[in-house]
Order: structure tokens, then C-alpha cells, then sequence
């Protein structure tokens, strides 16, 4: 039977401008009628001609709307001539399993159905993105093509009558006005857990984890916070490497999280630093929503920060059979994350790249064969396999660097740290603020900071003073293809090279999150604790942002 294709009216919304990874709101903004039609008609329009007879990913989190999402996504590209759509199984796919998918089977692109960190629920939060036939999120040019389409839309395309159960792995075609429509269910895990098999040394995990080769296993707590990385974790850790079933926790994908806050992070896996600090275990590890973010902690709860877990990684890459194959290209991490893996790029002779914050600014250098290996400040680690930074690759890259050392990690870091120094680092999150006092607050203070004066003032503070070297609002021009992005953070860097960075967060659903970013580098000083060290730069960024004045908060609600 021909299924016919309906045109429908619509208005625009406003406000549907991705933000630093895709569209946020609340679930009851994309439930409004034509809401998530008009942004994914949107999205399919901005393919432009290459759209007809394509290949789409589309998956997500699991989070509340997420399967009603997929299945409208069926009928809208159904109507806008993609050829064929790879689905996950019941509209579950980890953001680093779409970007894989998508590379492996040479799509036009992925919708990825997630807001990532920020809670689910009918009453939380839903996100759209798009992600490009490189595998990645797509760049600045591309979601402002999106959104202007979105501002100006009249009417979308789509089938209604369209059936299609997702909850069942196979392929069903259809004839669409004449033209062929193929859906194909996917076992969400599978292409994942192959990909990770070829990157790493499986058997030797196996061996490690197990004890076969060390004579007692290894003790690791895996939290999957009840996001998607549930499946793949159970998968991986359980039937692949040998894990015992208390090694993980948190393993089924919920709608809501079960309540949980998916964020890796100390503050919102307490659950886990509480468990790993009291326990007997050698690792444990977190991932956010959608499965790209990774929080490492070691015995006792030892934190590692991602800015030198992306070091650690960096030093032992050879640890890696991907990396022995492939070989080593440069480095990147965003502008707010530490620079410590800069010290072990310059060792290696490697380019080290700075880019603004958010993973859709590594892709270019990675295409063009000058990256292999990035991250960010904000728990997120990643290499050149995807386009997607990847949470279970970085805790199988740190199990590796563990065989390989035969070291627990803080001696890693410990070790680490004597080589190159250490870069201290703390960000603080003031979320759900009131919106327009922090627009206020970043546009003074980047008028003080800017203004000729500002450079060479030296603040003082618990005994110590810092000169100011440079300030700027950050801005950046990719290398490869020169598109510029500016106004990416306010950041102050002082002569002993400390900075302070001050940011608004772009994936907040409601209000504004201010982000206070503070590192200091030490070469001999590396044991002591990063509170106590970035106190004086701490109060010194209060002073200059006036933060407590312009967002009536005397404390941060999430302290890294
Ligand atoms: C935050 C992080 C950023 C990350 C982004 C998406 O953005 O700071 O480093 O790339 O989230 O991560 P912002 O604009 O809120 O600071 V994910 O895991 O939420 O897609
Ligand atoms: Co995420």
C-alpha cells in the first residue's frame, strides 16, 4: 500500500536556537502542538538536497518523549525523502553509539534525542541535536541554517499513517507516494560494544579485570546513573570483560532517571564518591544522560579531574592498541579546561589545540588528521574513533592505562604530577539564575577587563598576588575551514599563568547557569588540595565578577 504525504501549517516558535549541543527545553515546550515537528522539519530542510534518498540515525537517551520523538521523526523524514532511518531499539542509542553508527554506515547524519546531563521527566528536561555525516554535532554554521528555518517555517512534511514499532529489532519497508522508505530497528549496543573491541585489547581487559592475570580482580564500581549507558555498560563491563555483577549499578535506562541528576559529577554522583570512599574498590566511574560524559575516581574516592585524566590518557596513549595502529596526532581541550595536557603535548612534539568550549569544535581537526585525542573541563574525554566525546571509552582507556602500569590511579596521578607539574582546577556552577542580572553581570565585567587599564593590575589575596597578563572574551578561528566564533568566555590569565574564566552556560533549559572556572599551575607544590590552593583566586574572581552581587548567591550549586 502507497502511504500518501500530508502538508501541514504551521507557525513558528521562538526560540528554537540550538545551544552549545542541540535544543533544550522542557518536555512541556516540546509537547506543544507542531513544537518538535517544526524543529525537526527544520533540521531535515537545512540538509538541503542531500537529504533526498539519504541515510539518518536516530536515537537517544531514553528519556521521557524520547520514543514518541523517534517514531514522529519516522514520519517526518518518511516525508521529506530520506531513504532510509537506522533506529534504535525502542529509540535507544548512546550519544557516542549515533555518532558511530553514523560513521560505520557513511550516513548523512544522526538526531539525537537527549539533553544530556540535565534531568528527565515530565517535568525536566527533552533535547534535540543534530549531528553530521562526520559523526559530530554540527558546527555554528549549520544550527544557525536550523534555526533560521525554524523562524520563518510555514508548514512541514510528514506520514501520518505511518506504523511503525519500534520496539522490535528488523527492517520494514515502505512505499512512500511511490518511493521506497526502509526503517531498520537496531540492537542498540551492538555496533558500539564492536567498535570499542577494536580499539582496545579486549582479552587482556578480560584477564586484568577478572584477576586471571594479576591473581585478584579488579574492584570497580560502574554507576550508569540510569541513563543509557545502562545497556552498553552491562554488555561491556559484565559479558564482555568478566566483571562480577556488583560491579555495576544504576544499569537499567529510566524515563526520569529514577530521579536521578544524570551528571557525573561530585556533586550529583555522591552516590558514588560516598560508595568508593568507603569501600574496597580500585575504580570507580560515572556517565551523564546520554552516555558521553565520564566522571574517574580512584580508591577512596580520589578524584581525578578531567583535565588530567585527558593528560594521563595523553602520556599513555601507547597503552592503547587504536593509538599503536593509527598513530598519535595533536591535542585539543576547550579554552576553560586546565592546560596540563599542553605539557604533554609539547614532550610528544604534538600539536595542542585550544577551542571553545563544546565537542562540535574538535570535528574539523579531527577530519583534517591534525587530532586524535581531546576534552573538556566538564567531564568529557574522547579520541578520534567518533566524532562524540565518549564515556565508556575513557573508563576502558583508564582500566588500560591501569593494566599497562600495573599502578592504582592516584599513584598514576601522583606519578604524573612529579613529571609535569600540576595544573589545580575548580569550577564553580551557580545554576537557575535569574537571566538578565547575568547578562549584566558578563557585560561589566568584560568592559572592566577589557578596558586598557586592566592589564598589569595586581589583586591580592590569603597572602598571595596575582599580576594580570591578558584578559579577553575569547574568541577562536578554526584552522581548518576559518569560520571564527567569538564572545566564548570571559578569561583573565595572570603572569604565573593562573586564569580565571567566566562563562554562561548554553544548555540550561531555564534561566542562566553562570560558570566560574579557576586554574593555577604548580611545579613543585602538587600534593596539596585544590580547594585550599585556588581559595585566593576563588575570592579574587568574586571581586572582579561581583558574581554575589549580580546573582544574589553567596555559594555555587555544584563545586568540581
Ligand atoms: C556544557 C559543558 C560543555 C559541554 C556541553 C555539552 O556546556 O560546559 O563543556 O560540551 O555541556 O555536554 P555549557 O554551555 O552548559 O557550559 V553534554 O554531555 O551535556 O552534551
Ligand atoms: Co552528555
Amino acid at each position: 500500500m502507497s502511504l500518501t504525504v500530508e502538508i501541514v501549517a504551521t507557525k513558528p516558535y521562538e526560540g528554537q536556537k540550538p545551544g552549545t549541543s542541540g535544543l533544550r527545553k522542557k518536555v512541556k515546550v516540546f509537547t506543544q502542538p507542531n513544537y518538535t515537528e517544526n524543529f525537526v522539519q527544520a533540521i531535515l530542510e537545512a540538509n538541503g538536497a542531500a537529504l533526498v534518498g539519504s541515510t539518518l540515525v536516530v536515537g537517544g537517551d531514553g528519556r521521557f518523549y524520547c520514543k514518541e520523538a523517534a517514531e514522529l521523526i519516522v514520519r517526518l523524514s518518511a516525508a521529506n525523502g530520506v531513504s532510509k532511518l537506522l533506529v534504535g531499539q525502542n529509540g535507544i542509542l548512546s550519544t557516542p553509539a549515533v555518532s558511530s553508527l553514523i560513521r560505520h554506515n557513511k550516513a548523512l547524519g544522526g538526531i539525537v534525542l537527549t539533553a544530556s546531563h540535565n534531568p528527565g521527566g515530565p517535568e525536566n528536561d527533552f533535547g534535540i541535536k543534530f549531528n553530521c555525516e562526520n559523526g559530530g554535532p554540527a558546527p555554528d554554521a549549520f544550527t544557525n541554517h536550523i534555526y533560521k528555518i525554524t523562524t520563518e517555517i510555514k508548514e512541514y512534511k510528514l506520514v501520518r499513517n505511518l506504523q511503525i514499532d519500534i520496539s522490535k529489532v528488523g527492517v520494514t519497508s515502505f512505499d512512500i507516494a511511490g518511493k521506497p522508505f526502509t526503517v531498520e530497528v537496531i540492537d542498540s549496543v551492538a555496533n558500539y560494544v564492536r567498535h570499542m573491541e577494536e580499539i582496545f585489547d579486549f582479552a587482556k581487559l578480560k584477564d586484568f579485570v577478572s584477576g586471571k592475570a594479576t591473581g585478584k580482580p579488579l574492584k570497580m564500581r560502574i554507576d550508569a546513573m540510569n541513563g543509557v549507558t545502562g545497556s552498553y555498560v552491562r554488555e561491556i563491563f559484565l559479558n564482555r570483560l568478566g566483571a562480577t555483577e556488583s560491579s555495576v549499578v544504576h544499569t537499567t535506562p529510566l524515563p526520569d532517571f529514577g530521579g536521578l541528576h544524570p551528571d557525573p559529577n561530585l556533586t550529583y554522583a555522591k552516590d558514588l564518591v560516598d560508595t568508593v570512599a568507603q569501600g574496597d574498590y580500585d575504580i570507580g566511574a560515572a556517565f551523564d544522560g546520554d552516555g558521553d560524559r565520564n566522571m574517574i575516581i580512584g580508591s577512596k574516592a580520589f578524584f581525578v579531574t578531567p583535565s588530567d585524566s585527558l593528560a594521563v590518557i595523553a602520556h599513555y596513549l601507547e597503552a592503547i592498541p587504536y593509538f599503536q595502529k593509527n598513530g598519535v596526532q595533536g591535542f585539543a581541550r576547550s579554552m576553560p579546561t586546565a592546560s596540563a595536557v599542553d605539557l604533554v603535548g609539547r614532550k610528544l612534539g604534538k600539536e595542542v589545540f585550544e577551542v571553545p568550549t563544546g565537542w562540535k569544535y574538535f570535528g574539523n581537526l579531527m577530519d583534517a588528521g591534525r587530532l586524535c585525542l581531546c576534552g573538556e573541563e566538564s567531564f568529557g574525554t574522547g579520541s578520534n574513533h567518533i566524532r562524540e566525546k565518549d564515556g565508556i571509552w575513557a573508563v576502558l582507556a583508564w582500566i588500560s592505562v591501569m593494566q599497562h602500569t600495573g599502578k592504582g590511579i592516584e599513584d598514576i596521578l601522583k606519578q604524573h604530577w612529579s613529571v609535569y607539574g600540576r595544573n589545580y582546577f575548580t569550577r564553580y556552577d551557580y545554576e537557575e539564575c535569574a537571566s538578565d542580572p547575568c547578562n549584566e553581570m558578563v557585560a561589566t565585567m568584560e568592559k572592566t577587563i577589557t578596558a586598557p587599564e586592566f592589564v598589569g593590575k595586581s589583586y591580592s589575596s590569603g597572602g598571595k598576588t596575582y599580576k594580570v597578563k591578558e584578559a579577553d572574551n575569547f574568541s577562536y578561528t578554526d584552522p581548518v575551514d576559518k569560520s571564527v566564533a567569538t564572545k566564548q568566555g570571559l578569561r583573565i590569565v595572570f603572569e604565573d599563568g593562573s586564569r580565571i574564566v567566566v562563562r554562561l552556560s548554553g544548555t540550561g533549559s531555564s534561566g542562566a547557569t553562570v560558570r566560574l572556572y579557576i586554574d593555577s599551575y604548580e611545579k613543585e607544590n602538587v600534593l596539596g588540595q585544590a580547594s585550599v590552593m585556588l581559595k585566593p583566586l576563588i575570592d579574587i574572581a568574586l571581586e572582579i565578577s561581583q558574581l554575589p552581587k549580580f546573582t544574589g548567591r553567596n555559594a555555587p550549586t555544584v563545586i568540581t
